[in-house]
Order: structure tokens, then sequence, then C-alpha cells
């Protein structure tokens, strides 16, 4: 293997002279800031590429490093750079044994080192990961440079630190070594392990025994009723059977909530029924048995208006049918995880049975979702991924939340 350096006013200049000279197989090994850029001068930066012997075809010359072993290296963290040159050693030795086979050597041996050279680098890019943050995550735990990207990954997605700290724990004990070698089974292993904890709630459709009765609360503007209306559109029109479907609203002191849902009703052809005193509510559900889904919307309530979600609790408590009420808080995304627990606490008088989180497209970090759901138990029943009605809801699934968690929401993966 032959290492070599090259410099620019920036790494990217750096690296696209390294690109110039010695094509794209070369390796990143090191990038180093030489000078920093000052009045009147230029900053200098440095990357040191390695690159396998036969595939070295020289364009422009660059000095070649004499050694990489004794070089001094300047920045501060000595438990990085140490890593660093270590790395570093570890490739030169490779190179070393790299360089003196021959034809003869099997085609075997050089995939195994091709394979080394490659976890290696992996190895580098990490521990420049860490470096660049220019500080070792606190923990009381030290973590091992491999799981550099999802502890960073993780902590950016609002999860609760305490949670994190618990999850490294648990795998650094149980993750088999040899899924540790490099970064991306270290990520998939830790894929699995979030998964795993987190609950949903599979879909169970009604039979004729038993009608679904599912009420939404929740703070105010959350898209409860924009979900009802999903939720009517997928059960009477998008599944397998055509179900039907009935809806209640509890909304009706405010002019314009019964109108938003009628309209819904109007259109999609269901039958509604309000109610605005609490033993009104029993009838409401009454009226509509000869549906299969009853779908009833609330009146948002702050997390911190007792009054409000009394008035709900005492629907709840004057239903006196047959009937069992799935009770789901319904949550957008894009709040802190301490006010996703202030409101889970301030509706848990409800009794909630599942939670819906909304607004999946207006957030980047979903570390607050799993934190919650961790914490409470609650499954997860529904995701709503945007405003459309009624393709923008999707049911709950552990694989699709942990993957918004590490690798961010993208539609065209979910949908
Ligand atoms: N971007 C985005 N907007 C959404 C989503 N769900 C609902 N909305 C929007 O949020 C706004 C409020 O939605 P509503 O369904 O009226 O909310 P609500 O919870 O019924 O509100 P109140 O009845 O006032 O408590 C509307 O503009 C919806 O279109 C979602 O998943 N993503
Ligand atoms: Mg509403």
């Amino acid at each position: 293997m032959k290492i070599l350096t090259f410099s620019g006013a920036t790494p990217a200049e750096a690296l696209r002279r390294a690109q110039e000279d010695v094509g794209e197989e070369a390796m990143l090994i090191e990038t180093r800031e030489l000078q920093k850029k000052s009045l009147g001068k230029s900053a200098l930066y440095e990357i040191v590429v390695g690159i396998e012997e036969h595939l070295y075809k020289p364009k422009k010359r660059q000095h070649k490093r004499p050694s990489v072993e004794g070089a001094p290296l300047k920045q501060k963290g000595n438990e990085v750079l140490f890593n660093i040159s270590e790395a570093a050693k570890q490739i030169s030795q490779i190179a070393e044994v790299a360089d003196g086979e021959t034809d003869h050597e099997s085609h075997h041996d050089i995939a195994l080192v091709k394979d080394e050279i490659a976890k290696l680098t992996d190895k580098v890019k990490l521990i420049q990961n860490m470096f660049w943050e220019e500080k070792l995550p606190h923990m009381d735990v030290t973590i091992p440079s491999e799981f550099a990207e999802i502890y960073k990954l993780s902590l950016q997605s609002g999860m609760k630190p305490e949670h994190l700290n618990e999850i490294m724990r648990l795998s650094l004990e149980h993750m088999p070594a040899k899924m540790r070698e490099n970064s991306h089974s270290v990520k998939r292993y830790f894929q699995t392990l979030l998964r795993k904890m987190v609950p949903v709630r599979l879909e169970s459709t009604p039979n004729n025994r038993s009608k679904k009765v599912m009420m939404l609360v929740g703070p105010t503007g959350v898209g409860k009723t924009t979900s009802i209306a999903k939720l009517a559109a997928r059960y009477s029109y998008l599944m397998e059977k055509n179900y039907k479907v009935g809806l209640v609203v509890l909304d009706t002191y405010r002019i314009g909530a019964v109108e938003q849902l009628m309209q819904y009703a109007r259109m999609m052809k269901l039958g509604i029924e309000t109610v605005v005193d609490p033993p009104e509510f029993a009838n409401a559900l009454e009226s509509l048995h000869y549906c299969d889904y009853i779908l009833i919307d609330t009146m948002g309530s702050s997390p911190y208006d007792k009054h409000k979600i009394e008035k709900i609790y005492e629907c709840l408590k004057a239903n006196d049918t047959a009937f069992n009420i799935d009770v789901i808080l319904v949550m957008p995304s894009s709040i802190k995880y301490e006010d996703m627990q202030a409101t889970y606490d301030n509706f848990s008088t409800l009794d909630i049975d599942t939670i819906m989180f909304t607004k999946l497209d207006e957030t980047r970090g979903f570390g607050n979702i799993f934190s919650l759901v961790y914490e409470t138990k609650k499954p997860i029943s529904y995701f709503s991924i945007g405003q459309e009605v009624p393709e923008d809801l999707v049911i709950a699934k552990s694989e699709m939340l942990v993957e918004c968690l590490l690798n961010g929401f993208d539609r065209s993966r979910i949908l």
C-alpha cells in the first residue's frame, strides 16, 4: 500500500488533488489542519490517503509521506490520536503484507487483506468523527469508536439521555464480538435492539360480536379531527372489506369544530352524532349500533386544562353500553420529550390504550417518541405523516420509527 499526503486550502481541495493524482480508489486515512485561516493567510489542510500499489498510477507527483508511524500529531485528545496512529500503523503493516505477496498467493488472502483494510478505514472514519466533535461523549461507560455514529444520531434525535445510556450499556454487554467489528454491523444490531423496545399495537378488525369504538383525545390542533377523517376513509373504503363507520363529535363548544367533521361525514356518507352533555354520550353510541366502527372526535384540550379533560372523563364514565372504548392519545411528534411526558401524564386519567403520533413530516428527531413509549410502555397505533386525507396515515411499525430515528423521515421509504 502507498501512503500519500496532499494539501489544500480546504479539506475538499486537498481531496480533489488526491483524486486527480491517484483516482477514486484511494482511501482517506486522515485529515489535519496544518495552519488556521488568519488575516492575509489562507488555511492549510493536509490529508493522508492510502492506495493499493497495483492501483496506483500517478498523474501528478506529490511528496510521499516517509512514515506514518513516526509522524507527530499536534491535536488535542490523546486517546483519539493514539487510535488514529494505531490504525495507521495497522494499515502500514497490512500494506507490508500486501507488498510481499506475489502471484502465487491466493486470491483468498488478498480478499482478506482488503476486508481488513475496509474495517480499518471504517474505524479511522469513526475515530475522526469523534475527534472532530472535539469532545468525547460524557458517559459513565466508555463508548467504543464503532458506536460513535449511532451514539451521535440517537443523541441528536431527542432521545432521553438516560435511555441512550442504558441502551449503550446493554449493547456493549450483549453484542456478539463479531458484530462489533465495524460500524455497519453495530448499526444493524442497534436497530434490531431499538425495534424490540418500541411497543406497537397491530390493527384488529371488528367482527359480528364486537365493534370497534375509538376515541381520539389530545391537545388542541394536533390533528385529531383530520385523523378521524383519515381513519373513517380507511375503514369505509380502503380495506379489503368496506365497513360501516359512524362518527360522534364531543367538540360542540366551537362553531366550526362540528362543521369540519360534518363535511367529511357528508362526503363519505357516514352517520354522525353530536354530544353536548355527558349523559347524551351513551345514546349517541347506541344510535350508531349498526356501525362496525364508531370514531369519536373530542375537543382539543390544553394538557393543563383539567376541566375539559374531566368532561371527556364524564362521557366515558356515562358509557353504560356494552361497547368497549379504545382511547387513543394523539400527540404531535414535533414537541420535545418533556412536553410529551407532561401531556401523557395529564391525559392518563382517561386510561389511554394506545398513542397516535402526528406530524411526523414536520420534525427531524424521533428519539422523543421512542423515549415516551419506552417509558410509558404504551403501544403506538398509528402515525400521521401529512395533511392529506386519507393517504397520510400509516399503521405504526417499530421498524419505521427506528428507521426515522437513525436515518430521518423519508416519505418514499414509508409509503
Ligand atoms: N403537516 C401535518 N399537518 C397535519 C397533520 N395532521 C394534521 N395536520 C394539520 O394540523 C391542523 C390541525 O388539524 P386538526 O385535525 O383540526 O386538529 P385537531 O386536533 O382536531 O384540533 P382541535 O380540534 O382544534 O383540537 C390542520 O391544518 C391539519 O391539516 C400531519 O400529520 N402533518
Ligand atoms: Mg378537532
